[in-house]
């Protein structure tokens, strides 16, 4: 089998209400679609995500730089064609855009090989699992009013969602304690209830909220600090009760294993995107593993379910809906739970129809 060529698509996918964190803010998220077909009639596909549009020529022109080094090779070389990618992006950077790409073309490289085997990617990896906990994460937004999140939250709720994901990083952290009491009284017990900060806390100010919040139940706090501030994280983490996750801004299996190296995290949050594939997410599983540490997939979720399915450490995976209108099939929620995909690859393709509605012009 031989990799005959491929094509990328920018699209711009509305979302249905602005996605407002400490450090986001969008209506929209920006994404480059990739296709790599094969002379055996089977086409693998990956993206990459940009939140906003202004960057997507840049991951399409890194996407288009890479694949001159798969282009004719055997697309079941894996293994190969990342380290080749690897080697080829050292002098542009060992993380940021060049990751991002190698990201997209490593999983369309692993839908291929799925489909080539007739086996969903978490049986061909190994399965421990035919479901997995998730939590909704597509609101509970920082700009929203307590009423707003009580209802929202209750809607994840009355979807089969049993447990959702509260924003905080307001410049009062008594609004972020008052947020997170009103939550937990609407909720009752039932729910579980994570929290993330988005880097805007200093560790003392983090320490304090954490402090403040300990008594609502909360089952994690992440990115509390800076992403890059390791001794804050660290500092946190030894000072308060709840668990601490962390890992989505970091790049690669090496930046996985300096976050663990460092004892910066109870739970080790990748990101797909910036990890460099499937490839990257299946190690750095591994390695989180030989230190005791579960991990929790950050965002994409459908074509995270695969690490989900066949990593035992993988104790949830981030339920956003951003995505969902790029493909064809859909994830469905039952109490607190997505089903792994059976198709054979990744079980998630692209719906060209609705593509071509999102498409940016070139
Ligand atoms: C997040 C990531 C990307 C965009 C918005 C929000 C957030 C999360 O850190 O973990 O969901
Ligand atoms: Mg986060």
């Amino acid at each position: 089998m031989k990799v005959t060529g491929y094509h990328t698509t920018q699209v711009s996918v509305p979302l249905s209400q602005p996605l407002i964190t400490a450090i986001h803010r969008t209506d929209a998220v920006g994404c480059v679609l990739l296709s790599i077909e094969t002379d055996a009639g089977l086409c693998g596909e990956g993206y990459v995500f940009a939140l906003n549009q202004q960057r997507l020529p840049a991951f399409t022109a890194m996407i288009d730089s890479l694949m001159p080094l798969i282009v004719g090779q055997n697309p079941l070389y894996i293994e190969k064609h990342w380290q080749a990618m690897w080697r080829d992006v050292n002098p542009a950077g060992l993380k940021g855009v060049t990751v991002s790409a190698m990201s997209a073309i490593d999983t369309a490289l692993w839908d291929i090989v799925g489909k080539r085997a007739g086996l969903p990617l978490y049986q061909l990896f190994g399965a421990c699992r035919d479901e997995v906990k998730t939590y909704a994460s597509s609101g509970l937004w920082l700009s929203q009013s307590i009423d707003e999140l009580i209802a929202e939250a209750q809607g994840f709720v009355d979807q089969g969602f049993r447990a959702v994901k509260l924003r905080l990083g307001k410049e009062d952290i008594r609004e972020d304690v008052a947020r997170v009491k009103a939550l937990r009284e609407s909720l009752g017990d039932s729910t579980e209830i994570l929290t993330d900060a988005n880097q805007s806390l200093t560790p003392r100010k983090a320490i304090s909220l954490a402090r403040q919040i300990a008594d609502y139940d909360i089952t994690w706090l992440e990115e509390p600090v800076a992403a890059n501030d390791f001794a804050g994280h660290r500092r946190v983490l030894e000072a308060i009760d709840i668990p601490l996750a962390s890992g989505e801004t970091e790049y690669t299996s090496f930046g996985m294993k300096d976050m663990l190296e460092q004892r910066t995290v109870d739970v080790l949050m990748p990101d797909l995107q910036r990890i460099g594939g499937l490839s990257e997410m299946r190690k750095s599983a591994a390695i989180a593993a030989s230190y005791h540490t579960p991990i929790s997939t950050h965002i994409f979720t459908e074509q995270s379910l695969s690490i989900a399915g066949s990593a035992a450490n993988c104790i949830s995976v981030e339920h956003v809906d951003w995505f969902a209108p790029l493909f064809k099939e859909k994830m469905t929620v039952a109490e607190g739970c997505i089903a792994m995909p059976q198709t054979p690859g990744l079980g998630f393709s692209f719906d060209w129809d609705t593509v071509a509605q999102l498409q940016l012009t070139p």
